[in-house]
């Protein structure tokens, strides 16, 4: 079968790491980014500012919008509702080496990375990042725009809400409820659940709420 064309939605350092993904699967067609500004990704060309996508969707159906999430998943949220309406197709991006179980379920436009563990029964929602080396065991629910950053390890039957982010190495214990619009910060042991929009730091981890005001 022939490799489809696909467009790359941001050209940073979440953007290399989707297009090497990409390189790897080998079964894309890999036509460029756009950016703001020209980043000068070896072996990728700059297509030019998003201005261009409503031309190119008329030969390159697929896109990823590889722009990461940190401090807030509002830029990852515009820039989906764009390319929905300009009539782009995101399907998920999982790496060759991640490793998924029976009965996974993985939405539109996420990226599940290298290293990455999906254990049996896991659902992962619309436009999140599960980084490099992440691990979501069996029957945990992830929700839409969240992030889990770099070697986060969420054990059996927790649940993220939409727009958490889940900071580097993070460890979400067994049966745990984070709830939506929660920071997680880096390292943090998280055993009890957490409600909307707080922050949650250290170990034992301590919370503020209200941290978020959307
Ligand atoms: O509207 C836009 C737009 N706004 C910013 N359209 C397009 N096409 N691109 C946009 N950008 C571009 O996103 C910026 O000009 C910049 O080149 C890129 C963001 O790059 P940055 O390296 O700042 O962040 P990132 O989101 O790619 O990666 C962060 O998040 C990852 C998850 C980094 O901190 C990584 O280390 C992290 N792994």
């Amino acid at each position: 079968m022939g490799k489809k064309n696909i467009v790359l939605i941001g050209g940073g350092g979440h953007a290399r790491v989707v297009f090497s993904t990409l390189v790897r699967l080998k079964s894309w067609n890999i036509i460029g980014y756009t950016d703001i500004k020209n980043r000068h990704i070896d072996s990728l060309e700059y297509l030019g500012t998003d201005g261009v996508l409503k031309d190119i969707v008329k030969t390159v159906k697929s896109a990823v919008i590889a722009v990461g999430q940190i401090k807030s998943y509002e830029l990852r949220y515009q820039l989906y509702i764009k390319m929905k309406e300009l009539g782009y197709s995101l399907p998920p991006v999982i790496a060759a080496s991640a490793v998924t179980m029976q009965n996974v379920s993985i939405g539109e436009g996420t990226y599940v990375g290298e290293q990455v563990y999906l254990g049996p029964d896991v659902k992962i929602g619309m436009m999140d990042i599960i980084n490099t080396g992440s691990t979501v065991e069996h029957e945990s629910r992830i929700g839409d725009f969240v992030h889990l950053s770099i070697n986060t390890t969420l054990a059996g039957c927790t649940r993220v809400g939409d727009g958490t982010f889940v900071g580097l190495g993070a460890n979400i214990s067994n049966g745990v409820t984070i709830e939506d619009n929660v920071t997680v910060a880096a390292g943090t042991v998280v055993r009890k659940n957490v409600e909307s929009r707080a922050l949650v730091y250290g170990n034992p981890a301590k919370v503020v709420k209200g941290y978020k005001n959307k």
